[in-house]
């Protein structure tokens, strides 16, 4: 239907009132057979519409898959004005370097179900259909390749923030690319950059985070590592009320890593990070010792003391916990 997403945004914008078909159908200048219409392909999408004589329509429950026009609605004052949906793909990272070779402006892609979700150094990502959050975010900074160094630090906040806000849980970062809920992965990240000799133009950064996985719905492989917030919390999150907070929380970080140094959100960072004060394995290319984060440097660069009491500096390691 020609209308369904004004109607939908009308709706949903007077969630709480009745919406008569006449006035809908003045509103939009079109005929009451044609909201009837409407109506019945948003029932059809998922959404439950109350219908009450002599009162009109009222939105009661949203669906729970994606659909691109309620997430247009609900990003209506996002940077992210180009947004992608789908169904199935490969990884939605690899679709954002295609599209942007076709577009300017920042991008959000997301999908129900990735095929070849991936990780770090091509590590998978399990992406399970409908329980998740499967996403690429696109943007074009104009910084340094010094600068990016801290992206991932900005971002990390941002998403633990995002999901203490909504979920009232205790997420931790784990440096450099995870949040953990009692000490289980929860959520990976990823950023990767498109530059040129004057810099760095534009990020790439995927994120993926388990939502309303069952214990069943994770492989047996990570069945004891991994989490979701339904399995922490006992119960459903709203996945269109998590995105939107999380795209707030991450402009106002992108915002933040644009205009701040580091170092004046070190201590934000260091509240969320879980992996202070213990001894853990770090793992850097060929290079592997036991030790304990000591400091985290303005540049992003971390400090790890080993048993000898030697340092070391790691810009990025994978760490056991
Ligand atoms: P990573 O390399 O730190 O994490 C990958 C490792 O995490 C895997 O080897 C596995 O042990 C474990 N793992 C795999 N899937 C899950 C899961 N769903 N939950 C918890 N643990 C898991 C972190 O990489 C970066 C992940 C980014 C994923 C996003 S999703 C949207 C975008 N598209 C894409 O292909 N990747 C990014």
């Amino acid at each position: 239907s020609k209308y369904k997403k004004d109607i939908l945004e009308y709706l949903m914008m007077h969630k709480d009132d009745y919406i008569s078909g006449q006035k809908l159908a003045e509103q939009f200048n079109v005929s009451r057979t044609a909201i009837w219409k409407a109506i019945e392909v948003l029932k059809t999408q998922g959404y439950s519409v109350e219908s009450i004589k002599n009162k009109g329509y009222r939105i009661t429950s949203v669906p729970d898959h994606w659909d691109r026009d309620l997430l247009s609605y609900l990003l209506t004052d996002s940077i992210f004005q180009k947004q992608f949906v789908y169904e199935e793909v490969t990884s939605t990272q690899t679709v954002a370097h295609e599209l942007l070779m076709e577009h300017d402006e920042p991008l959000l892609i997301l999908s129900e179900i990735q095929t070849v979700g991936r990780g770090r150094f091509k590590r998978p990502w399990a992406s399970k259909r409908d329980t998740g959050l499967w996403m690429s975010l696109v943007l074009h900074p104009n910084i340094s390749y010094q600068q990016i160094a801290t992206f991932n630090l900005f971002i990390s906040i941002a998403i633990a923030e995002a999901i203490k806000n909504v979920t009232q849980l205790e997420p931790k970062i784990k440096w450099p690319n995870d949040v953990y809920i009692n000490d289980k992965k929860v959520c990976g990240f990823l950023t990767e950059i498109n530059g040129d000799s004057d810099g760095v133009h534009t990020i790439i950064c995927g994120i993926g985070i388990n939502i309303n996985h069952t214990i069943e719905d994770f492989d047996e492989s990570i069945r004891d590592t991994a989490t979701s917030f339904k399995l922490e919390s006992k119960k459903e999150t709203d996945r269109y009320i998590f995105i939107k907070a999380l795209i707030d929380s991450i402009e106002h970080y992108y915002e933040a890593f644009l205009s701040q140094p580091f170092k004046e959100l070190k201590e934000i960072y260091k509240g969320y990070s879980m992996i202070w004060d213990r001894t853990l394995r770090y793992t850097e290319g060929n290079k592997q010792i036991y030790g304990k984060a000591v400091d985290l440097k303005d540049d992003g660069v971390l400090v790890v003391l080993d048993d000898t009491g030697e340092r070391h500096h790691f810009i990025s390691a994978d760490i056991e916990v």
